[in-house]
């Protein structure tokens, strides 16, 4: 019996099943079951009343979506996790959980465009305020936290721009605060960072991208301890969101998890490539990628990162019409939303991803009109690059 626990990729393969248990299949069975059968009555109600382990129904917990939560739980380094029907779905259902009317949410300056508009659109009417700062420096989370701050949101890397956030910094100011650290850690996955690790409360993903990595599936997750995934699921997804995970999508997020640490490798290669690339072309004002020494958070990036990731954003020097000239030059590239896929893809977030926000707030929050924004994907380098340098004004 070896008692060391297992790595990473490892556990992105096998943990949380037992072919044994399953007729000997090396591949989970898909339970597409939405219902459970009770033997008795009395055992129906006592798993209704949580005296009892078992399933009920699929909006609440299904076999299949078990393997995915808690696989990815292991890998987040969480007691345990929830699936959600999409990225939103995970990020709504936490919050609503969570919060409360009069509560007051610390957020970072910049988020992806529909966080944004649930926080300050969706909660701000029911009496959930929040209030963004530039959580790059920390000393500004220490000015800004009061009793009414019940959590702390941000992504690192932030979407689109690329900012970080200090982790272990801010949690350990939120928690003297008595405030929760809410990470969404779609960009970087758990191969590159683990928030929880580092202090965080809650992790969020939009599973849509990298966990999944393959484009075909909408998808999201919530990690943390095994109480707050309980409430999460009791409120956020049985009753106020309803936003279950189709086990099918739960099998082939699965699927594509057994890739997560060979896949990251390879996307946080090829963005490398293109990110130096970038920032030799004379046509190119500013690249954003923690992995270059010009990145002004590169030190940071260094110590939270095990890799740099796919992401990158970047603004030419001729702006707004530049950009949206070499997007519409890209022949590989696909001009597309969303990122983590296989696929090279490119988008403009002022018009695209970012345009829940106005064009005031965007410029408040750093997100400037030029940015276009690439998700650089598995293909050969050589030929990611020759369709960039083409596209180059
Ligand atoms: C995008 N992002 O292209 P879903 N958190 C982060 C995200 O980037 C996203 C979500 C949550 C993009 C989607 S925009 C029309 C396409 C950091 C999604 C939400 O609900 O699974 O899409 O996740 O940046």
């Amino acid at each position: 019996m070896r008692n060391a626990p297992r790595g990473f990729a490892t556990r992105a393969i096998h943990h949380a099943y037992d072919s044994r248990k399953n007729e000997g299949a090396l591949t989970p069975p898909l339970h597409l079951s939405a219902t459970f059968t009770f033997e008795t009555a009395e055992q129906g109600g006592e798993i209704f009343a949580g005296e009892r382990e078992g399933y009920i129904y699929s909006r609440t917990n299904n076999p299949t979506n078990h393997i995915l939560e808690a696989r990815v739980a292991s890998l987040e380094g969480a007691e345990a996790g929830i699936a959600l029907a999409s990225g939103m779905g995970a990020i709504s259902a936490s919050l609503w959980t969570l919060l409360a009317p009069g509560d007051e949410v610390i957020a970072d300056k910049t988020l992806y465009g529909c966080t944004f508009s649930l926080l300050n659109h969706g909660l701000g009417k029911f009496g959930v305020t929040t209030t963004h700062i530039d959580l790059t420096d920390p000393a500004n989370l220490e000015a800004a936290i009061s009793e009414r701050t019940r959590a702390v949101f941000f992504e690192t890397p932030a979407n689109p721009n690329m900012r970080l956030v200090d982790i272990a910094a801010i949690a350990r100011i939120a928690h003297a605060h008595g405030a929760l650290v809410i990470v969404d850690n779609t960009y970087s996955t758990p191969y590159i960072t683990r928030p929880i690790e580092l202090g965080a409360d809650l992790v969020v993903h939009s599973a849509t991208k990298y966990l999944n990595g393959h484009g075909d599936v909408i998808a999201g997750l919530a990690l943390g301890r095994q109480e707050m995934i309980d409430e999460i699921r009791a409120f956020g997804l049985k009753d106020m969101t309803g936003a279950a995970l189709s086990p099918f999508n739960a099998m082939l997020i699965a699927r594509g998890l057994k890739t997560l640490a060979l896949r990251m490798e390879r996307h946080s290669e090829n963005a490398m490539a293109v990110a130096r690339l970038l920032e030799g072309s004379e046509a190119v004002e500013v690249v954003n990628y923690p992995g270059l020494e010009s990145f002004p958070q590169h030190a940071l990036a260094r110590r939270q990162m095990r890799a740099f990731g796919g992401m990158l954003s970047l603004e030419l020097k001729g702006g707004y019409e530049a950009g949206v000239a070499m997007m519409n030059r890209l022949r590989l590239v696909s001009r597309a939303v969303s990122l983590g896929d296989a696929e090279t893809l490119v988008q403009h977030p002022a018009s695209m991803t970012h345009a829940t926000y106005t064009p005031e707030e965007r410029a408040h929050h750093g997100i400037s009109e030029g940015l276009v924004r690439f998700s650089v994907g598995l293909e050969d380098i050589d030929d990611i690059l020759e369709d960039i340098r083409q596209a180059l004004p």
